[in-house]
């Protein structure tokens, strides 16, 4: 594993932003390499001139006094990287990973509880407890999730075809020994928006402008498909704030086929939910290898100006786009190899961040007060150490 410094480009295919207290095992990266380009001597540590202040003799003697080299390490914004894919997997399947994260996590949780009173951090608490981070997967019935979710976790029991029928409400998790939990929900059906033409009805494989044209027609069954929309809509709005640190996700990973169709309002309609509520979202574009140059010219464009239209969020951040292969398949003759998975995982990672404690933390006032602020009370009030 190879670890890298330095602010992540934000943007659509940009690294995630990393979290302070980056990832254990951390040793050479981009960074280094550059201080070694201008020359300088790295294992020399930070020095600083005792000019700027007084010496053990207190005049200021002017020799340098040596800070550990490890000491900027705590300050850095560190990035993990994968060379393969196996080190990815071998990553994930180490307890200590995420450790520095959670006590990361922890530490801006007791800051938030000491500088601002009666605020809940039930939930940041949790986490730590739990020390579980879920990762939601979400997408289209045939997207390719459950496919993606095996590659990512190398977790064999991962139904790798779609068992996605009309009906199925069957949800996978996929728990790794690092603490990340992926949760393979079932794929739904994205409604066309109800169009006046009934010729506007028939829809457009290949993303293009023709998206804009298309629309259905009123009935029934379009109508239950929307009612299954909306109520989908529901429960990722309802997930996003819940207070349950086993269904609370850290980030969402949509799923499209990179050769299907896009219903351009509904996606994005989707993937500002969980944006504007801070949560990091990678809209994956899985099969990649199966579209042609010319086609995935006009996909990447198409998915540009639909992220830019789902905007910035308060984060500064925006929705990340991956191209993936999600294993390598050899059709006529010719391998396509798999791609974009490693990167997958690093971007997750990086993209995990201490300081997202502070919106799952909940201000006082306008809440129910936090479980031990309502025991505390109980205490006080009633002398009994029963809590209800
Ligand atoms: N070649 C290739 N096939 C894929 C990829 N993703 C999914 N598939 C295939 O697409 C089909 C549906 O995938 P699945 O993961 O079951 O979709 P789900 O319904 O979203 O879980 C399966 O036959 C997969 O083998 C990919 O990245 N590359
Ligand atoms: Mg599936």
């Amino acid at each position: 594993m190879a670890h890298s410094r330095g602010r992540a480009g934000k943007g659509v295919s940009g690294a995630g932003k990393a979290d302070g207290g980056g990832l254990p095992g951390l040793s050479s990266g981009r960074a280094e390499a550059r201080v070694k380009d201008e020359g300088q001597d790295e294992d020399a540590g930070l020095l600083v001139a005792a000019a700027a202040r007084p010496g053990k003799s207190g005049k200021g003697d002017g020799a340098a006094t040596k800070v550990p080299s490890s000491l900027p390490d705590v300050w850095s914004r560190k990035f993990v990287t994968f060379s393969t894919v196996a080190e990815g997997h071998k990553a994930l399947q180490d307890e200590q990973l995420l450790g520095p994260f959670f006590d990361r996590w922890g530490d801006t949780t007791r800051a938030l509880e000491v500088t601002c009173a009666g605020v809940n951090t039930d939930l940041c608490n949790d986490v730590i407890a739990s020390r579980k981070i879920t990762v939601l997967v979400y997408g289209e019935a045939g997207a390719g999730k459950s496919t993606l979710v095996k590659a990512l976790t190398h977790d064999s029991d991962i139904l790798a075809v779609s068992a996605t029928g009309p009906g199925t409400v069957v949800e996978t998790e996929v728990c790794l020994p690092c603490g990340l939990r992926v949760v393979d929900t079932p794929g739904f059906r994205v409604p066309l928006p109800l169009r006046s033409s009934p010729s506007a009805a028939i829809s457009v494989p290949v993303p293009g402008a023709a998206h804009a044209a298309e629309g259905g027609r009123f009935s029934l069954a379009w109508l239950r498909e929307v009612l299954a929309w909306r109520a989908m809509l529901r429960s990722l709005h309802a997930r996003l704030t819940s207070q349950d640190a086993r269904l609370r996700p850290f980030a969402l990973i949509y799923c499209h086929r990179a050769g299907a169709r896009i219903l351009r309002e509904r996606v994005v309609e989707l993937l500002r939910i969980p944006h504007m509520k801070l949560v990091p979202v990678f809209t994956v574009l899985t099969d990649v290898t199966n579209a042609d140059d010319e086609d995935l010219v006009r996909i990447r464009a198409e998915w540009a100006g639909l992220l830019h239209e789902v905007g910035t969020n308060a984060k500064g951040a925006q929705v990340h786009l991956v191209e993936v292969n999600s294993f390598a398949k050899t059709v006529r003759g010719h391998t396509h190899r798999q791609t974009g998975v490693k990167e997958l995982m690093a971007m997750l990672l990086n993209s995990l961040d201490p300081l997202d404690a502070l919106t799952f933390a909940r201000m006082p006032g306008i809440f129910t007060p936090s479980r031990k602020r309502k025991r505390t009370e109980d205490v006080v009030e009633n002398g009994s150490d029963i809590e209800n």
